[in-house]
């Protein structure tokens, strides 16, 4: 659709940023705080970048005056985070640990004093070691209960205060490295587990929004989801039916769930005939059924390509962590389909296709499939930064690539989708999971590397002046 003229903005359009508890907060230990899963798994040798890990990350749990002054200089109307679990509940359940809740009370209580929108991620993949050790986490129907009495603690808590809510982030990517490639706690490379995990997932999701709409009544709320839409690599039957699968267990399996409480058909009957289905119990969809969302995340950094895999064909391969292009290798699942280079699309040095319209085409297939509204919780480019001599780091080409994905987010407003807001990620740079320090993304930068904290000096980037120029015009100036 080529349109004429293009609806601005809304009014109340959340222009904001995006970061999560373990990536940017550090004082692992301090206060209270039990460790989480990703205090363990960091330190087991070869699992992330350079050894890297979240012990001090960029400090925020220190400094997050400091970070909320730099927000409130940007003009930011919204600012999401995640809230740690094992800050709240040490042992995962249990004895509530009152020091935690108070840094978010302060946190919460910064924001709102400078006119900021808390938007509050309530599991940013954290899991309390405890819960891991307990009883395996999400491979535990115990799970369901620990999450809801942990979320119903932070809804009385702070739902006065915080009417924007996401559940959970990312099922998808986290439950794919966690049980598929092997690369997030708990590091298996189980089918099998990794759909009963999902099921368990999806329950304590549900579970969790039920809960919400009796203590936060006012409130919205809504999972983040991983969302890459899928392209057919061409249209040859063979990859339009790859892509058709690829569509069906890479996005409809988790969203047709979260918003109508049903998995896709199709690619049930392939899960039970590959013994891969997870465990259904009597009252499953009820509950599933009663807690669909109010919004949902989305999460978009690029679209994702299909074709045709044989039967004997590729699997999981190589994940580039390393920013040296060129070291992604394809991934998929033999006999249904694989992932393919888009030879139309330019890549980033983390071989990340940069795709503006593929957010367009995402947040239309969003609105016709469910009709929510959309949040885009995350979007951004992960690239090598350089600090200049002279202090200033001229990062044009995170410019473009937000320009050019609000840009897509016009047209699709246009098209008719309801956009509540866009949260790039992230506010600061921050630790990427996998990828160490060197992967920035903020329109802060935090001078420090892998190895060495130095002084964590913030610095603002070019497209933060850019950024808080586009909210200042409301997104008439990109
Ligand atoms: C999403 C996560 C974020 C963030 C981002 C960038 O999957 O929700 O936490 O890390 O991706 O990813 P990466 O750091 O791997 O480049």
């Amino acid at each position: 659709m080529l349109h004429e003229q293009l609806k601005p903005f809304p009014a109340h359009f959340l222009w904001g940023a995006a970061s999560a508890a373990y990536q940017i907060e550090g004082a692992w230990n301090e206060d209270g705080k039990g460790p989480s899963v990703w205090d363990v798994f960091t330190k087991i040798p070869g699992k992330t970048f350079k050894g890297s890990n979240g012990e001090v990350a960029v400090d925020h749990y220190h400094r997050y005056k400091e970070d909320v002054a730099l927000m409130a200089q940007m003009g930011l109307k919204a600012y999401r985070f995640s809230v740690s679990w094992p800050r709240i509940f040490p042992q995962g359940r249990g004895e509530v640990n009152e020091a935690g809740l108070q840094f978010y009370e302060r946190l919460i209580d910064e924001l709102l004093a400078f006119g900021i929108e808390p938007i509050l991620t309530l599991y940013h993949w954290d899991v309390p070691q405890a819960l891991m050790d307990e009883y395996g986490a999400w491979e535990s129907r115990k799970i369901i209960e620990d999450f809801d009495n942990y979320c119903i603690t932070l809804y009385k808590r702070f739902g006065g205060k915080v009417k924007y809510w996401v559940s959970l982030n990312e099922q998808n990517y986290n439950t794919n490295h966690a049980f598929i490639t092997g690369m997030h706690p708990p590091g298996v490379q189980d089918r099998r587990r990794f759909f009963d995990a999902n099921h368990i997932a999806f329950l304590a999701n549900a579970k969790a929004i039920a809960s919400f709409r009796q203590y936060v009544p006012d409130g919205q709320i809504g999972p983040s989801f991983a969302y890459s839409p899928a392209y057919p690599a061409s249209s040859s039957p063979k990859d339009m039916l790859a892509f058709e699968n690829a569509e069906e267990l890479t996005n409809h399996w988790w969203l047709d769930v979260y918003c109508w409480g049903q998995y896709p058909e199709s690619a049930l009957t392939y899960l039970k005939e590959k013994g891969w289905a997870p465990i259904i119990e009597d009252g499953d969809y009820e509950l599933l059924a009663a807690g669909t969302p109010d919004f949902m995340g989305m999460n978009y950094y690029q679209s994702l390509t299909y074709e045709f895999n044989p039967v004997d064909g590729v699997e999981t391969g190589e994940m580039n962590t390393t920013g040296q292009k060129g070291s992604n290798a394809d991934t998929g699942i033999p006999g249904l389909y694989k992932t393919t280079a888009n030879p139309n699309l330019e890549t980033t040095n983390w071989d990340w296709a940069i795709d503006p319209t593929g957010l367009r085409i995402g947040l239309r297939r969003m609105m016709s499939r469910y009709g929510l509204p959309v949040m885009i919780t995350e979007n951004g480019l992960g690239e090598f930064d350089k600090l200049e001599a002279d202090g200033t780091i001229h990062d044009g080409y995170r410019i473009a690539y937000l320009r050019s994905h609000l840009e897509q987010c016009q047209q699709a407003i246009t098209d008719g989708v309801d956009l509540l807001g866009y949260c790039p990620w992230s506010f600061t740079d921050v630790l990427s999971w996998l990828n160490g320090y060197q992967k920035r993304y903020g329109f802060v930068y935090v001078d420090r590397d892998e190895t060495d904290p130095k002084e964590l000096k913030r610095i603002p980037k070019d497209s933060f002046y850019w950024y808080r120029d586009v909210i200042q015009s409301n997104g008439e100036e990109l």
